[in-house]
């Protein structure tokens, strides 16, 4: 089986320091989290950005300060700036990291309840708006789907040129407004993207290590950090968010399946920059 890619999600824009206090805010943070997740065995580093009081921003001043932090203490390291923000974004704020040329970004591929009245917007001309410019600039979209739906329109927009082959998708299970964290739904998932595709999955919560188990044994890659998770076990806050990725490290050692590094993961992903 190819190599494991574990993706670290260190930050996000909804979680908070009130959710675990090593959630990583300022430059100098969001650089030790991505390091540390990189020596534990990351291979991409999904991210979000802060200002200093924890509020999420996409301002393209603050992502080259936390790449080039990153860079500096990681130089091979994969950068996935999100594009996907904060809920209530406009698309211009949203896609100004990807103006630093990165080698991926996230496409978020559509429109989903976020908990509470939060809705999170993908119309399908804002999909194809971050798809075009992605094609222009040569980044490699990391594909969010959050329901099987939205698996359906990334397909119908690649046969209309708005994404290229091949194509890796993120599976995104288990928020409130999304497809469940069940090994039923990722064979679902898994088995309704194209031949050549590749797929990592992101289970939300109590989600984390079991989705990213099952993963692991059907051949697809894993992301974990506090985007999505801040917890080590029940009850347990992970220290760092390399704590979590170790785990996910254990698991794949257990379960047979080697770690990608970031040149393996970049040949496997097809990123040729
Ligand atoms: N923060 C969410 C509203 C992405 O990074 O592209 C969107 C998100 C997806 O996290
Ligand atoms: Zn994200």
């Amino acid at each position: 089986m190819e190599k494991l890619i574990i993706t670290a999600a260190i930050c996000g824009a909804e979680v908070t320091k009130e959710n675990n206090p090593s959630v990583p805010y300022t430059v100098k943070e969001i650089g030790e989290e991505a390091e540390k997740a990189y020596k534990a065995g990351a291979s991409i580093i999904h991210l979000h950005v802060r200002e200093d009081d924890g509020m999420p921003t996409q301002s393209k001043d603050r992502f080259k300060a936390c790449i080039d932090e990153i860079k500096r203490r990681c130089p091979d390291v994969i950068i996935q700036p999100s594009t996907g923000g904060a809920v209530g974004m406009s698309n211009e704020e949203r896609l100004q990291p990807i103006y630093l040329n990165p080698e991926m970004a996230t496409l978020d591929c559509g429109t989903c309840n976020f908990g509470g009245d939060e809705i999170f917007v993908n119309t399908e001309n804002t999909i194809k708006e971050f798809g075009e410019k992605m094609i222009e600039l040569g980044i490699k979209p990391e594909i969010e789907v959050f329901d099987k739906g939205m698996v359906d329109m990334a397909l119908r927009l690649a046969k209309k040129g708005y994404m290229k082959s091949p194509m890796h998708f993120n599976f995104v299970m288990g928020v409130n407004g999304g497809i469940s964290a069940t090994p039923r739904d990722l064979v679902f998932m898994a088995g309704s993207i194209p031949e050549g595709s590749t797929f990592t999955v992101s289970g939300i919560g109590r989600h984390q290590f079991p989705m990213a188990a099952v993963s692991i044994i059907m051949g697809g890659h894993v992301r974990v950090g506090y985007e999505d998770n801040v917890y080590l076990s029940k009850g347990v806050l992970a220290k760092s968010n390399s704590e979590l990725v170790e785990k996910a490290v254990k698991l794949a050692k257990e379960l047979g399946r080697e770690i990608a590094s970031p040149a393996e993961a970049r040949q496997i992903l097809g990123l040729n920059k």
